[in-house]
């Protein structure tokens, strides 16, 4: 039996059961609310950020996520012996562990974020459809049960119509997925669904839905509090990116309509309420051309991207995460909110994006992030700090904000150009790539734009590194030619300066 905790009493003391830029933003806001703040951290984190801004630090076992992040009884430990009366999980880890969040209420710990129960339901997504079935959220045609045999598979995906995407009930971020364009190849793939599924969950479930073609992903904000009051802010877009993994988001949608998004998020709230959710979580949307939109899943943690609904909202959502634990009131209605100007994220990974993405951690040379009105740097890592192998590869998030959605990317743009890693290959490239993409620009993109419009060979045509490079060469090509051939750069016959070459490319026409 669950003892919840005391939900009518202050917080004090916040452990977080994190590490990187997502611990490091939530320890700033414990701290702006006058909160005591614990951090754990792992052997290679030892001197990392969220360490040193927390106010006590504890170490919980080696590199190996399973033998400390993961580890729910050394963090338990730590919250008994630290006195800390929350526990904020971050994303990814324990963040959506049903389990570890009744074990904090058996603790009598809160838990910032939903009842075990709410995590338990929407990370079964079969569970998840019969839910919003009931809730009368649209979703693709499809099953609500497991499909039993291959025999009733194939019925199904007939009466749907193909294209069918076979998914995995306890899955959720693409594992075990397989789409099938034609009846015969539905037994196999349904073979592989399961086989991927029980390895990977030891749950061989699967359920079957109408495959959508082109979609869009856009996903609703959600807060809840403790005295039925479930609200959404609004919607952020995250089609941009390669194998379920986001690369660029923004907010709002450049596409919905104020009709379209008023019906999506009262579709959102229905769907946390549904399952009885508390605390920040989001729901996710395929969205169609015809702006059709159909339920995907609902993701019951904070979400890396918040930022962006964070910067048109106004609204600090760990400060809302912690107010709604401790039993407050929400207070205000989404009719109180509005969307001020737009917002983008870049998320900067130690990846090459001019290899396929290949994670590249290791020692972070330099690190100058960009700064300036509408800029926002959430960074785990600092320059002398290293990207480790053991964890997720991302260095920064970079958030920009701007009047409307062009003066959002532009200012993305000049972030971008200014900000200086050297160490590693970044996704920098990329996203300036993507930021300078005519189709992205336009808003007129799907989830298959990283696959179908991104030409590594793109990069290097467009790289301010590229001016220092050429500048160096030249240098080092004077030097050892010596006076005669100075290089002209940037200067003409007659002594008036020009704008070189290499930084003309750089302008947008
Ligand atoms: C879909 C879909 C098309 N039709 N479901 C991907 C992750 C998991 N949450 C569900 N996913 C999808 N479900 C139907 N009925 C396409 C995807 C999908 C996708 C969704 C959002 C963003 C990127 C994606 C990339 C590939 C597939």
């Amino acid at each position: 039996m669950s003892a919840y905790p005391d939900s009518t009493r202050p917080l004090q003391t916040v452990l977080v059961a994190n590490r990187g830029e997502i611990a490091v933003r939530v320890l700033r806001t414990c701290h702006e609310q006058g909160l005591r703040t614990v951090a754990v951290y792992s052997t290679p984190d030892r001197s990392a950020p969220h360490v040193r801004l927390a106010d006590e630090a504890y170490h919980i076992g080696p590199a190996p996520a399973a033998e400390s992040y993961l580890d729910q009884e050394a963090i338990l430990k730590v919250a008994d012996r630290s006195g800390a009366d929350a526990i904020h999980p971050g994303y990814g880890f324990l963040s959506e562990n049903a389990d570890f969040a009744e074990a904090c209420a058996d603790a009598s710990v809160h838990f910032v974020g939903p009842p075990p129960e709410a995590i338990r339901a929407m990370g079964d997504k079969t569970a998840a459809r019969q839910l919003m079935e009931e809730a009368g959220v649209p979703m693709a045609p499809g099953t609500t049960d497991a499909v039993a045999t291959t025999e009733d598979g194939e019925e199904i995906a007939k009466e749907i119509g193909y294209p069918v995407l076979i998914k995995a009930a306890a899955g959720g971020g693409g594992k075990g997925m397989r789409i099938v364009h034609e009846p015969e190849n539905f037994a196999g793939a349904m073979d592989r669904a399961q086989g991927e599924a029980e390895s990977s969950f030891g749950d061989d479930r699967v359920f079957i839905e109408k495959y959508i073609e082109e979609p869009r992903h856009i996903e609703f904000q959600i807060l809840a509090d403790h005295h039925g009051n479930t609200i959404h802010l609004f919607e952020r877009e995250c089609s941009i990116q390669r194998r379920h993994q986001k690369v660029i988001e923004e907010a709002p949608s450049s596409v919905l309509t104020p009709e379209v998004r008023r019906e999506m998020g009262e579709a959102a709230v229905a769907a946390a309420e549904s399952c009885g959710y508390r605390n920040a979580g989001t729901v996710e949307f395929l969205v169609d051309k015809d702006l059709n939109y159909y339920f995907m899943e609902m993701n019951t943690r904070l979400q890396v991207e918040h930022p962006v609904t964070e910067w048109v909202t106004g609204v600090d959502l760990v400060a809302e995460q912690l107010r709604v634990a401790q039993g407050e009131e929400l207070g205000y209605t989404t009719d109180d909110l509005s969307i001020d100007g737009h917002a983008v994220e870049s998320r900067i990974y130690a990846e090459d994006p001019a290899s396929n993405f290949l994670p590249d951690p290791g020692p972070l040379k330099r690190h100058a992030a960009p700064s300036g009105f509408g800029v926002r740097v959430d960074a785990g890592v600092e320059e002398g700090g290293e990207v480790l192998i053991h964890y997720d590869p991302m260095i920064s998030k970079l958030t920009t904000w701007g009047v409307d959605r062009e003066d959002a990317i532009d200012r993305m743009i000049r972030a971008l150009d200014e900000y200086e890693v050297a160490g590693m290959a970044t996704t920098i490239p990329f996203c300036r790539f993507a930021m300078q993409h005519e189709g992205f620009r336009q808003g007129d993109f799907t989830t298959h734009f990283v696959d179908e419009e991104f030409d590594p060979d793109a990069l290097h045509l467009d790289n301010p590194d590229r001016d220092e490079l050429a500048a160096l060469a030249a240098t080092l090509y004077y030097r050892r030619t010596q006076e005669e051939d100075a290089p002209t750069i940037a200067s003409t016959d007659n002594g008036t300066k020009e704008i070189s070459p290499w930084r003309q490319r750089r302008r947008r026409s």
